[in-house]
């Protein structure tokens, strides 16, 4: 490697242009058409910045209707997608071919055999799937808690996913995916890590009030940056973290979206909790240099030394750990 600082960068064969499409509050009664419209305005905002992917949260479609204890099944079933691209989706995927621009979209999935997950569809520039993720860590409780001021009920309406993070070759590099709460768990990055992954795309929604412990409330911004940015560090990575922030039917969710660099610098980051694309070239080669050097995995890690944590537990459970409530 030669000594000028980041020389690598100055090949430009692996640059992608990404944008961090955040989504601010989406009400209740906003109808998927009027979400989409909303999706497609920061599709040509990428454009105009020359974006090759843009990356849009978690449950990018609906309100984040887990805070509800919701009994009546079919307005259940109103917040998830049975199809992808649903006819009022459709718009956005034919747009961002169109345009030649590649997307990520979270949404609540309803499965014809009646599986419910929140996932992560990851989209090319020709509006081919390339791939599709289930949310593997799934936070809150399983059942109506009155006394909170606001529920987090994914653990009832949506079920943890049976196979585990990997990474797909896409945008000229090795993409991973993940969803909110499975950006703070270490093993989240490592198992991308270990598959050489060089971009994880993260959609969340992170309601600032954390009722078990509101003293982690002030907290919640330096959570979020510092899972991402030491994810993207020990693994030499890039981390595009994508929020649907703002006060969202008067629960106040974390905004903050940013693009890390695989040294574990935040290179951009959303300045509103509103609609607002924030956009980095990323040079994938970038992260050869992490890789090949302090982070040489098959010279310096010693797996030996963690058969404590790596043979503790199945990696796989056999069976969903919750009984889903409207499991049918
Ligand atoms: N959506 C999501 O996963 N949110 C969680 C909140 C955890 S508190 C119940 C998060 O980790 O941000």
């Amino acid at each position: 490697m030669s000594d000028s600082p980041r020389s690598y960068l100055t090949s430009t064969n692996r640059q992608i242009t990404v944008g961090a499409a955040q989504l601010g509050p989406i009400a209740r009664d906003e109808s998927r058409a009027e979400v989409v419209e909303r999706l497609v305005d920061l599709l040509h905002q990428a454009a105009k910045f020359g974006c090759d992917l843009v990356v849009y949260p978690e449950l990018a479609l609906t309100t984040f209707f887990p805070r509800w204890w919701i009994e009546d099944p079919v307005e259940l079933n109103s917040f998830y997608e049975t199809e992808m691209p649903s006819p009022v989706v459709r718009p956005l995927f034919d747009e961002a071919a169109r345009l030649g621009i590649g997307f990520c979209l979270g949404y609540a999935e309803l499965t014809a055999d009646g599986h419910r997950y929140n996932t992560y569809l990851l989209v090319d520039g020709e509006g081919k799937e390339v791939a599709k993720f289930r949310k593997v860590h799934i936070p809150g409780h399983e059942t109506h808690e009155p006394q909170r001021p606001f529920q987090h009920l994914e653990r009832a309406y949506f079920e943890p996913a049976s196979e585990t993070f990997r990474t797909w070759t896409a945008f000229r590099g090795e993409i991973g995916l993940a969803l909110c709460n499975d950006r703070r768990w270490p093993e989240t990055y490592r198992v991308m890590g270990l598959a050489d992954v060089e971009m994880i795309l993260i959609g969340y929604n992170t309601p600032i009030h954390y009722y078990p412990d509101p003293s982690q409330d002030f907290l919640a911004g330096f959570h979020n940056r510092l899972v991402m940015q030491a994810g993207a560090y020990q693994n030499g990575t890039f981390v595009v973290g994508v929020a649907k922030g703002g006060v969202e039917e008067g629960v106040e969710s974390l905004a903050e979206s940013c693009i890390i660099g695989p040294s574990g610098e935040v290179l951009a980051q959303a300045v509103t909790d509103a609609d607002e694309l924030v956009v980095s070239e990323c040079n994938l080669n970038w992260c050869t240099a992490y890789k090949n050097t302090l982070y040489d995995f098959s010279r310096y890690r010693r797996p030996e030394m963690y058969k404590s944590i790596s043979e503790q537990m199945p990696l796989i459970a056999d069976e969903p750990q919750v009984e889903l409530r409207y499991k049918e």
